[in-house]
């Protein structure tokens, strides 16, 4: 069925964002004089926790520290992270723009649902689409708006109100167990391009399940679960 709107998921489904926060969090640690360091074996694990902030008390408390600021320290990791973006080449996943473009000419409404900070999503889109996220996404929910972030539906129910269409005539895009579940129980068919960190996630439920948005017969397995998807061509053009 022709989907009425697409619901996006920005960190590991826009663009591979999440190795560009795992060094904005360390240089951050570094200046504020703390010795933790997120290497990339254990990050797959910690972003289990969504949401920066989040993730820095979860750890924070897994290591026994109490005394710290965490909306500053935070504060800075998103200062950080937006100099990295500036300064990084960095490119959308393939077929992403391609999709966007032709919903854009069908005009099918397209919104964005994250639990990342608001900014990172506006340095994003203007590094790689151009211009101002309200400009291609008719809404755009992040973490400063919801209490629960994903696997909490929240995000995905504000978005689905903002643009009064119902859940089942909508597609979301994801790539992380988390999202998936968050997208599935507001309700809305999920599509998942599994990403660096979630490779090995459980995706049960997803509608489908793809490499990527570009590249047909992509064969993804994860957990024991084998999808052969024939489809993209951006999504066989919106069907
Ligand atoms: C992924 C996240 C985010 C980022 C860090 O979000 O969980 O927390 O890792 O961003 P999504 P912040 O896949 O929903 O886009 O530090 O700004 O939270
Ligand atoms: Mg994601």
């Amino acid at each position: 069925m022709r989907p009425a709107a697409l619901i996006f998921d920005v960190d590991g489904t826009l663009a591979e964002t999440e190795e560009l926060h795992r060094r904005a969090f360390n240089a951050a640690f570094k200046e504020a004089g703390l010795n933790w360091v997120w290497d990339c074996s254990s990050y797959g694990d910690f972003l289990r926790t969504t949401g920066g902030k989040e993730r820095i008390a979860a750890y924070a408390n897994s290591v026994g520290t109490k005394a710290i600021d965490i909306s500053t320290l935070h504060r800075r990791k998103t200062e950080i992270y937006r100099a990295m973006m500036a300064s990084t080449k960095l490119e959308l996943r393939p077929g992403v723009k391609r999709l966007i473009d032709i919903a854009y000419k069908q005009s099918i409404r397209m919104a964005i649902a994250t639990t990342t900070t608001r900014s990172n999503v506006d340095a994003l889109i203007a590094a790689t689409l151009g211009g101002r996220v309200e400009n291609w996404f008719s809404s755009v929910r992040c973490g400063e708006d919801v209490t629960h972030k994903k696997p909490h539906p929240e995000v995905y129910e504000r978005v689905l109100r903002d643009l009064s269409i119902p859940p089942d005539q909508c597609w979301a895009f994801e790539d992380s167990r988390m999202g998936l579940q968050a997208a599935l129980a507001a309700g809305v068919p999920t599509v998942v391009t599994p990403s660096l960190y979630t490779q090995t996630d459980d995706f049960s439920g997803a509608t489908l399940i793809l490499r990527d948005l570009a590249t047909p017969y992509s064969a993804v397995v994860s957990r024991g679960q084998a999808q052969l998807a024939a489809v993209p061509g951006p999504l066989l053009a919106l069907l």
